[in-house]
């Protein structure tokens, strides 16, 4: 059983020093047991935090003599509790890649850069940054970034540099399902998954869109009994571990979770006391599902009027420790335009079940008061009056303004709308691959007069760039510090800079101070983190020491919630006056295929982490390359073979990939592993490996929550060798 196989000492002893592979049935692999790093007189070990994802996972970073050796989980981190994923574990070979940045680099030509000094470069872009500023406003810079621990940082600088345009990955990611719940519940809820005793995912792949934490507290759920289904169009890692598989048509799950509703609100199932005290709107919302029968959503989904009363039933009668997952990137996150109902749904159904705040419910986060480090920055920067580049923040656009809709980038920098965009830095970042529409990406860069990336490595971004600035990876840098639950926890080097790198802080204090910004950033990441640290009694270098401190926290207030009416907007005029319905309501999908093409979905694996580990050595030896998922059904009459290679065509691009025919995808769909088809030659391991899902997919924003709608597109797929 997969359970028991993924046990504490799996991940424990999961090595990237390993040379041979195991993997399970579900596609989930882990690194085989290797013989334990033995104890030297010299190794150092260095707590620290994990950067091979977004989650932040503490870890322990072995040393011996000077090199790192060996990373393991942080038994006192509540995230990794001791354990660390695949991707994790193979840190190291992040830190000693051969291809990696190694100096501030210069374009010369296309694919061609000169190694300059640090010096030099500040000065070049300083220089170039003053002068467009100068003649078309500091809102002619963008500044395109996965917002990291650095992100204070980097939001500082655009404040002094007086520009509005900060622009993050979310419509790519999560914008729906934050915009769904923020209206409704005042925030986005976690999920108690330690506890829970029914729970539904809806594309929620928590075994291969991995946060550490949660893979393993719905492990402990499934053995002590809990009941998991998992709703995917294919047999993903999860729905192979859960108790429940139900392959539903893609972009129809609005239609599953609003009969749902429909059962529980007619047959009395919901908790009438919870949705009395907590919640208003439930007439509203109870008049808006007369219709939206089982009979009816089965005729959208495929999935059978039965099942879904049976579904609907048996997680009413599990609560409150029953949850429909909010999700995070695939049904309620950003991939289809009804995502944002989609979202509303699972959000009013959570809140019938009465779950929020209950033991395996729904949970907010514990807050930590920490300092203000606000009067070390330096004077106040002053009020911005231009609009952002992508429109966010207003009109129809008025609740996504702290998401933005990066995908716009590549068409607003074309038409010069709403104002002409010159310069861009981009950290942390590839949008080039992440997202849609990568050719058109591509000419936007080449379009503008200042790029700037800023990476560990050339990414297929980076490679357009005008100037790339390398920074230090996470196991040679300190970065801000991160607060998880009741704990603080601190990113510190392992070992120092290999190569001519700097940490995020030192790069961007030193463009400020190039374009004549240098008042604004008279202060150290030490000191920022010890103004921080400072109510709770704290330094950057106490905390060094163990590297995760407990300190007191606030328990969230669940009868006040951070929303107009203090309690969950079942009924929610917000939407109403951004041009959406009051409760949740049908919206089919925006593209329905035929006949004669596919829905393209797709989505993450266990073993990567987007673009960012495709030159990875280790995790490369996990999974080299993608491949087109493909129903035997439809297979066949287009003389498919699993190993063929196969054509992919949308409206915007074509890339070449060999298929897999399986079961385990719906006939009306094919899926492609995110995260392959590296356009750089430079990564030598990554460089054409597998196909780029982004080359496919058409610019969108869908309504009100502007998220990217990646599966929102069709493609044809034919043989070609
Ligand atoms: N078609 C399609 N598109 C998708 C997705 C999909 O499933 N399908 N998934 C979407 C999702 S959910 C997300 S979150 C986004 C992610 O999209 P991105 O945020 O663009 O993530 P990556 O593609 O991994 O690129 C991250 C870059 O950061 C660099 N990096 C890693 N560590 C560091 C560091 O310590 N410092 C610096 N400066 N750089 C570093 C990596 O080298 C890499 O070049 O992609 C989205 N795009
Ligand atoms: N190993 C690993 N872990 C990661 C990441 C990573 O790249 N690698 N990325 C991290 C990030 S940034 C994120 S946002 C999360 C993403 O975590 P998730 O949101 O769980 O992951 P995705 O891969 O985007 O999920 C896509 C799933 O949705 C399914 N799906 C597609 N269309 C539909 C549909 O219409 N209905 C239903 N019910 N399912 C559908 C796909 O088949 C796929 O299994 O993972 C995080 N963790
Ligand atoms: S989930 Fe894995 S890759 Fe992400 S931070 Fe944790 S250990 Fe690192
Ligand atoms: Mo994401």
């Amino acid at each position: 059983m997969l359970a028991a196989k993924i046990s504490r000492r799996t991940f424990l002893k999961a090595s990237a020093a390993a040379g041979a592979l195991a993997t399970l049935g579900s596609g989930f692999t882990v690194l085989p047991k290797v013989r334990p790093v033995e104890a030297a007189t010299e190794e150092k070990v260095v707590p620290s935090i994990c950067e091979m994802c977004g989650v932040k996972c503490g870890i322990l970073v072995r040393v011996r003599e000077g090199r790192v050796v060996k990373i393991e989980g942080n038994p006192k981190d509540p995230q990794a509790n001791g354990r660390l994923c695949a991707r994790g574990n193979a840190g190291m070979k992040t830190l000693y890649d051969p291809d990696r940045l190694k100096s501030p680099l210069k374009r010369t030509g296309e694919g061609q850069f000169q190694p300059i000094t640090w010096e030099e470069a500040f000065k070049e872009i300083g220089e170039k940054l003053k002068e467009l500023r100068h003649r078309y406003g500091p809102q002619s810079l963008v500044w395109l970034a996965h917002p990291e621990l650095i992100a204070p940082w980097e939001k500082h600088f655009m404040a002094a540099f007086g520009s509005p345009n900060y622009t993050g990955h979310a419509p790519t990611c999560y914008s729906s399902r934050n915009v769904a719940f923020e209206q409704m519940y005042g925030g986005v809820p976690g999920t108690d998954y330690a506890n829970v005793r029914y729970y539904i995912a809806l594309g929620r792949n928590l075994t291969g869109g991995i946060k550490n934490p949660d893979i393993q507290k719905i492990v402990a759920a499934k053995e002590k009994g809990a009941k998991l289904v998992a709703v995917d169009p294919r047999l993903s890692e999860f729905a192979f571990f859960a108790d429940e598989w139900i392959p539903i048509r893609p972009g129809t799950d609005l239609a599953l979770i609003l009969a749902m509703i429909h059962v529980i609100i007619n047959e009395n199932l919901y908790d009438a006391a919870f949705v009395a005290e907590r919640t208003v709107g439930f007439e509203e919302l109870k008049a808006g599902v007369t219709t939206y029968t089982p009979e009816w959503a089965a005729q959208i989904t495929g999935i059978e009027a039965s099942t879904i009363t049976r579904l609907a039933r048996e997680l009413a009668a599990a609560k409150p420790a029953a949850v429909v997952d909010p999700g995070w990137h695939a049904v309620t996150g950003s991939q289809y335009f009804n995502s944002l109902q989609t979202a509303r749904a699972v959000a009013a159904l959570n809140a019938l079940l009465g779950n929020l705040g209950a033991k395996g419910g729904l949970t907010f986060p514990p807050k930590i008061k920490l300092g203000d480090p606000s009067p070390l920055m330096g004077p106040k920067p002053q009020a911005i009056n231009a609009p952002r580049w992508d429109g966010a923040g207003a009109g129809k656009w008025a609740l996504i303004k702290a998401h933005g809709m990066i995908q716009l980038f590549p068409q607003r920098v074309k038409e010069n709308d709403p104002y002409p965009i010159k310069a861009v830095i981009i950290n942390h970042l590839n949008p080039v691959r992440s997202c849609p529409d990568s050719q058109a990406f591509i000419e936007a860069l080449k379009k503008l007069e200042l790029v700037v990336a800023i990476d560990i490595q050339m990414n297929d971004t980076a490679y357009y760039a005008h100037y790339i600035l390398p920074e230090s990876t996470y196991l040679e840098r300190y970065d801000p510090i991160m607060t998880v639950g009741n704990k603080v926890i601190l990113r510190q080097p392992a070992v120092p800079p290999l190569f001519d790198t700097k940490g995020g802080e030192e790069i961007i204090a030193g463009l400020a101070e190039a374009c004549g910004l240098g008042e604004y950033f008279r202060f150290t990441l030490e000191h920022y983190n010890n103004a921080l640290l400072a109510p709770l009694g704290l330094t950057q270098e106490k905390l060094a020491q163990e590297g995760v401190a407990e300190v007191l926290a606030e328990k969230p207030d669940y009868t006040k919630l951070n929303t107009p009416s203090g309690k969950i907007e079942l009924a929610c005029p917000a939407f109403v006056k951004v041009g959406s319905t009051l409760t949740p309501a049908w919206e089919p999908p925006k593209v329905q295929p035929k006949e004669d093409n596919f829905r393209f979905i797709q989505g993450h694996v266990p073993v990567h982490t987007h673009t960012t580990t495709d030159n990875n050595a280790y995790l490369m030896a996990l999974m080299p390359e993608n491949e087109l998922w493909i129903h035997p059904s439809r297979a066949a009459k287009l003389g498919i073979k699993s190993g063929d290679m196969v054509e992919v065509a949308s409206e915007v691009g074509k890339v070449r990939v060999k298929a897999r025919v399986t079961e385990g995808i719906h006939p009306e769909a094919v899926f492609l592993a995110h995260g392959f088809g590296c356009l750089v030659p430079v990564k030598r391991l990554a460089y054409n490996r597998g196909a780029n899902d982004s080359m496919l997919i058409p610019i969108m924003a869908a309504p009100i929550s502007g998220a990217a709608a990646q599966c929102e597109t069709l493609v044809t797929v034919r043989k070609v060798g």
